[in-house]
């Protein structure tokens, strides 16, 4: 029997948390038995995308191919959850287009001055210093969405409430 796939989208800015809670969430999938392949900047932006930037053009492809991957393994049946900051609401739309109500659009809220806090590879510093230049939340736009699925603020939920908030969804609707 074939199981239901799924993409579970994650948009956020960069240190929000969005490859943390997505790697709890998929540790909790694969201990009830389905198959779940988490993608990111680390096994896409270095392979498949290694020829795109920053830029609001490069941006766009980043995230219709990572669109079009993540098509694939939802019709093998699995579960695939993408870590990307995807910051523009009409790519995200089109993303929803494609994957019908496969699609499930998880904003991972928190503040920039938080993420900016954070700041573990010391990005929000350089951007600061304009060192990197187009960095999302100091000069290129972030667009929160507006009715994503589920909302995790990471600022004021552990990783584990955040976690268990998107566990709930997807008993409640059927995909696990
Ligand atoms: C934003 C950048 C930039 C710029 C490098 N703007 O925190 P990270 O390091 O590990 O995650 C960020 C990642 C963002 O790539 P995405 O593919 O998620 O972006 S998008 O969906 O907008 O295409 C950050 C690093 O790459 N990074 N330069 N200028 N983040």
């Amino acid at each position: 029997l074939k199981q239901k796939g799924a993409v579970l989208w994650f948009t956020g800015l960069s240190g929000s948390g969005k490859s943390t809670v997505a790697n709890a969430v998929e540790k909790k999938l694969f201990e009830a038995g389905r198959a779940t392949y988490l993608l990111d900047g680390d096994n896409v932006r270095h392979g498949l995308n290694k020829d795109l930037g920053f830029d609001t053009k490069d941006r766009i492809e980043n995230i219709r191919r990572i669109a079009e991957v993540s098509k694939l393994f939802v019709d093998a049946g699995i579960i695939t959850l993408t870590a990307f900051i995807s910051p523009f609401i009409e790519d995200r739309n089109q993303v929803r287009s494609l994957l019908g109500d496969r699609f499930i659009e998880i904003f991972v809220d928190c503040s920039l001055e938080t993420c900016e806090g954070r700041d573990p590879k010391g990005l929000y510093k350089k951007a600061r210093a304009g060192e990197i230049k187009d960095f999302t939340g100091i000069d290129s736009p972030y667009q929160k969405p507006i009715h994503p699925e589920i909302i995790v603020a990471t600022d004021v939920e552990t990783v584990e409430e955040c976690r268990d908030k998107i566990i709930r969804y997807l008993i409640v609707n059927g995909l696990i």
